[in-house]
């Protein structure tokens, strides 16, 4: 079967990160620019230890006429639906849409503007950030798992994934990395936002390791509402272990916070809020939390 060709939507450092991977592979892989670029290719340059890659991707624009079978989104959250609104028109009607964003709730809006895309969720480890417009560095190699509900084997693209990206896999119960990814953000990017505090410092302040262990009481009990009893029994250890591992981080919320941008809190505490109203679940903290920093971005 001949390879799928990928458009990337958002090509910030992990859509730069698996352009760049997919094209090396390769796959060919097209950046899907603001309107506006009247460049037709981009050079999308990856750090990693002392080496520099650079690769000179195609580009395109919502003006163009290029029809799309296979978009990787990778935006913030909350700019999903109005970027794939924005080229829906090149979309092909069956088009496969793997969304690697953070927080939840998207592929249903998503399912629901556009019922008949093909949509799949992933979530990954890859630490990567960006050093400017299309250069990052690679700083941490990560896990990334992709997957659909409902669908035990992967479709026929996923071999050009595995092939492009280090520990890629398959993951038939994708709901269960989503929400086990979603339950540790909960905690570790409002409180390390609030508190203008680095990921480790979480663990290492007494009065905020005790908040850390009041918000995961509650992040559990809506888990375990919810269906992911596993995830709720082992988020004390898991938080602790991310703590530790990106104890020198700035999450993402803190830096969204400190640089004035907006956050991706309603897709995270907010969504996780909605599951607790409709399960009747009272919760107070991740509540003040969201109100917190949604007062602080006005
Ligand atoms: O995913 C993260 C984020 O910052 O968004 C964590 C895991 C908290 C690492 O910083």
């Amino acid at each position: 079967m001949q390879d799928a060709h990928w458009h990337v939507l958002g090509a910030g450092a992990i859509g730069c990160l698996f352009a760049q991977a997919l094209h090396r592979s390769g796959s060919s892989a097209t950046l899907v620019m603001r309107p506006g670029t009247h460049q037709r290719f981009l050079p999308v340059i990856v750090e990693r230890g002392d080496q520099r890659c650079e690769a000179q991707l195609p580009v395109i624009t919502a003006g163009d006429d290029e029809l799309i079978s296979h978009l990787l989104v990778t935006t913030k959250a909350y700019d999903v639906r109005a970027a794939v609104a924005g080229i829906a028109h090149l979309l092909n009607d069956d088009c496969v849409v793997l969304l690697l964003v953070n927080g939840m709730g998207l592929a249903e809006q998503l399912a629901a503007d556009w019922p008949r895309l093909d949509i799949y969720c992933g979530t990954t480890t890859e630490g990567a950030y960006a050093l400017g417009a299309r250069h990052i560095r690679h700083a941490g190699r990560g896990q990334t798992r992709i997957g659909k509900t409902g669908l035990a084997t992967p479709p026929p693209w996923f071999a050009q994934w595995s092939r492009a990206v280090d520990h890629c896999v398959w993951d038939g119960h994708i709901a269960n990395a989503l929400w086990a990814k979603l339950a540790v953000n909960c905690i570790i990017n409002p409180l390390t936002a609030v508190h203008g505090c680095r990921n480790g410092e979480l663990g290492q302040r007494r009065d905020l390791a005790e908040q850390v262990a009041l918000l995961c009481d509650e992040v559990s009990s809506i888990c375990r509402a919810a269906g992911f009893g596993d995830i709720a029994q082992q988020l004390p250890s898991t938080v602790a272990a991310v703590i530790a591992g990106t104890a020198d981080n700035r999450s993402s919320m803190l830096q969204d916070v400190e640089c004035e941008r907006r956050t991706e809190i309603e897709y995270i505490t907010g969504y996780l809020l909605e599951v607790a109203d409709q399960l009747g679940i009272a919760a107070p903290r991740n509540r003040a939390l969201l109100e917190e920093i949604q007062h602080r971005a006005h």
